[in-house]
Parts: C-alpha cells; structure tokens; sequence
C-alpha cells in the first residue's frame, strides 16, 4: 500500500462531469453514472456495471456466495489514494474531495458508503488516519476521529455494512522513522501504543469483527545499529498489551498479523506465514493473534498466495485475506485488483479446505491503477475482483465435488495408508526398526508418479467448461 493522506487529487479539465463542485453535497449522487446498485446478471450479460458471476445469495457448497468471501473495501485505497507515485503526484480525480478538515472527512465517509451500497459490499476496513484528519496533539486528533466515527456509526446503521477489522496507521508520521512497537525511540512505542488504544476503542464502537496487525516499519534496514532481539521482544510485548487492553474493554474481535516480507523496510519482521506464526508461538501470542495473507505481500516473499493460505490453513491460523495481486514484472506491492482466476480457484479450494474464513473476510486491499483516475473506475476495478473470486469459488466448489484432484493426491500418499507408512505415522517405527526395514528391503521402489502435467489438464477442465 501506499498513500499520502496529505495529497490533494488533481481536477483534470476535461469533460462536464468534472464541473461537479470541488465539496459535495450530503444529497448529491458521488457516482453519477451509476444510476443503480451493480447487481447480477449472469455470465453472459455485457452490462460493465453488472456481476456475471457474483451473486450475493446463491449457494455454494451450502452456503451463500456473500457469507463465503465477506467483501470488504479499504477506505484507504478505494478514498485516499492520489495516484502518486515516487515519480509524481496524484492523478486521481475526486469530485467530492476538498480541504483536509472533519467536515470534508465526514462527507467523505458519506461517499464511501454510498459506493459500498451501490456495489453491494457488505464489509469495509480502515486506519485510524486515513478516516480523520490528524490534529496538532492526540487529544485533538482523537477528537476528529470521534467526530469521523459518529458518521460511520450512523451509515453502518443506515445501510446494515459493517467492519471486518480496523487498523492503526503506525508508519505515515515521521516519528514512526524507525518503527513503532520496534523502534529504537521509546516514546515512538509510547504513542504507538496510544494510538492503538485509540484504534482499538473505536473499533469496538463500530461493532468491528477484527483488528490489524501489519508491521508498517517494524524492520530494519542495517544490522550494525539494529538489536533484533530487543526490537522483537518489544513487538511481542506490544501485541500482549493490544490483547490484555482488548480484554479490559470488552473488544471480542480476532487480532490479525499481516505478513509482507519487505516495504518499507528490507527485512520486515512479519516476513510470511511461517515466520509469523514463529514469532507468535515464540511470544505465547498463538491463542490470541490469526493471520490476515495478502497476495502481493505473498509474492514479494518468494511464495504465491496459495502457499500462505495453506500454510496458515494446516496450522489453524487462517484469519482473513487482504484479496489484491501484484504484477509479475514488477518488484513491489503493486496492490492491483486481482483477475486471475486460477489463483482466485486455488485461494477458494484452500479457503474452502480450512472450513471458510469465519470472522474474517475478503478485504480488496487494492487499489486501481494512476492512469484510471475516474470514480467509476473504482466500480469496474471491485466488479471485476468479486467476480474473479465468485468464478473462483465455484470452479473450486466443482473441483470440490468431482474429486478427482481429492482422490490423486490420496492415491499419491498412499504408501502411508498401509505397511511400513501407517506404522511410522502411528508412532510404531524407530530408527533402527527403519534400518532393519530397509536393510532386509534392498531399495526404495517407485511407486506413484507425481501425474503434475495431469492434474493441470484436469484443473483446466473445470476452468474451461
Ligand atoms: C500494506 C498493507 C496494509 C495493511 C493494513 O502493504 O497491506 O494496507 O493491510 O495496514
Ligand atoms: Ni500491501
Ligand atoms: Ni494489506
């Protein structure tokens, strides 16, 4: 992700529609061209600003398409992203866009839940300061996030959407330049800390179902100046604080850890799945913290998304899923919309594996690209991923059912299901009872193929149907 909250949109002077006033109205329609609510209307339908594959209430496997993914807006990208990009400014183009006070922030929420409605989510995700304008002190900047939050509180009402988890901005300000919870500052750990509590009160008072961990700074760059351990106590002693303080207020959500390798920092400490795992297990975080697994933050560590799900899965730690993807030719989180639908198949069919995403969700941590500055790209950009993910689902749902994939893998194992592999599973072989096994065996036989070029086709049959 990135953003600059400070960064105003530019007003491209093309087209009447940018004649809109700069501030809009409570009354004013954001999304003009978008007369009605996107709804299905099947694979066929030519409609951009309709759903081929996403339909909300039908059942897959027994259970309505909208409980499986739970989709989820960030308001940081889909309402705070300029565009900009180290090599210039903002591109995006924001009708309802103006100074960078409460009332504008307010509006803006009005807006963001008016595209919600129209696209039929059901879930969105925050930080703390992508909502509200920071104020010169906490106190005043607390004070703006109330006053940001009533409004939310009321559209929540209004609408029935609701938030799947909210989140602490701990890398945007200065202060945080070498961390949070990890910095070499205690004072930085100090506010972190403030502002988490903060987070996590107003989180309760939305009703949200989680809270966010994503590391933002916690890395490091150089390891001359850096004291790992220290810095990874002061993490774990960070989160313990988060959970016991959640505790004390009542707040019932599940903590989320999301990994990502790099960037900010070269080593970030939450690099993947395995390594977080680690680090909670390490720390006696394990009953409390599950993990939110990004795509692009997949990639950038070397594994696909699948991967990170499945690892997460296996270990009973799949919480929720930040739905974007990366581009193969380029080295960072990129944060596209996710289209493809063989990785949207092989999510779904590990999602489906692990029995669902329970409190979590599927939150389009995505943002559309510099060049498709319009709000309605912001539609076509979400339409286009749920219906990914709708594909996804049942495609796997089919795969699910023929079982054929199911029965050749069981088959590939099954010199664990009798003889000598049952016994080592059960706990009945040692090292010597092994060497006299293979001594009196002579050599391992082949047994089944790995049949990978087969199970392509076979997955390509779902797919192309
Ligand atoms: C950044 C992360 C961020 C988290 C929430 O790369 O994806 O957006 O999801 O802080
Ligand atoms: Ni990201
Ligand atoms: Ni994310």
């Amino acid at each position: 992700m990135l953003f600059c909250n400070n960064e105003k949109p530019l007003k491209p002077s093309v087209s009447a529609h940018y004649l809109l006033p700069i501030i809009m109205e409570k009354t004013m329609a954001a999304f003009p061209e978008v007369k009605k609510t996107v709804q299905y209307e099947g694979p066929e339908s030519k409609n951009p600003l309709a759903y081929r594959f996403y339909n909300p209430d039908e059942k897959i496997e027994g259970k309505a398409m909208k409980d499986h993914f739970r989709f989820s807006a960030a308001f940081w990208h889909t309402m705070r992203a300029s565009g900009s990009d180290p090599f210039g400014p903002g591109t995006m183009y924001r009708p309802w866009e103006g100074k960078d006070t409460v009332a504008n922030a307010q509006k803006r929420v009005r807006v963001f839940f008016e595209f919600l409605e129209k696209m039929q989510l059901n879930f969105y995700c925050f930080h703390d300061r992508d909502v509200a304008p920071e104020g010169k002190t906490l106190a005043e900047t607390n004070g703006n996030l109330d006053e940001v939050v009533k409004v939310f509180k009321e559209e929540q009402h209004r609408t029935g959407i609701k938030l799947l988890w909210g989140t602490a901005n701990l890398f945007g300000n200065p202060r945080y330049m070498h961390g949070a919870a990890t910095s070499s500052n205690a004072d930085a750990f100090a506010f972190a800390a403030a502002q988490v509590k903060k987070a996590l009160e107003v989180t309760k008072e939305l009703g949200g179902d989680g809270y966010t961990f994503w590391g933002g700074r916690e890395g490091y760059q150089c390891i001359w100046n850096t004291d790992m351990k220290r810095e990874l106590d002061h993490l774990a002693k960070f989160m313990h604080l988060a959970v016991d303080y959640a505790k004390q207020i009542g707040f019932k959500g599940q903590f989320y850890f999301e990994p990502k390798p790099k960037e900010p920092t070269k080593h970030q400490y939450d690099f993947d799945s395995a390594a977080c795992i680690n680090f909670l297990r390490a720390y006696g975080l394990e009953k409390y913290v599950k993990m939110n697994i990004e795509t692009n933050h997949a990639t950038l560590a070397g594994h696909s998304v699948e991967h990170e799900l499945e690892y997460a899965g296996h270990q009973g730690f799949l919480g929720s899923v930040d739905a974007n993807a990366g581009d193969e030719l380029l080295g960072w989180d990129t944060d596209q919309f996710p289209t493809n639908v063989y990785m949207t198949t092989k999510m779904m069919l590990s999602i489906l594996k692990y029995g669902g995403l329970g409190k979590g969700g599927l939150n389009f941590d995505a943002k559309v690209r510099r060049e498709s500055f319009e709000p309605i790209d912001l539609f076509y950009a979400h339409i286009g991923g749920m219906d990914a993910f709708a594909l996804g689902l049942k495609i796997a749902a089919d795969i699910r059912k023929g079982g054929e994939l199911a029965k050749m893998v069981q088959d590939r194992y099954s010199s664990w299901d009798s003889g000598i592999g049952k016994e080592i599973e059960a706990g009945k072989q040692d090292f010597k009872s092994l060497e006299k096994y293979i001594l009196k065996k002579g050599d391992t036989e082949p047994n089944v193929s790995g049949r990978q070029e087969l199970f392509e086709n076979i997955v390509n049959r779902y797919v192309f149907k």
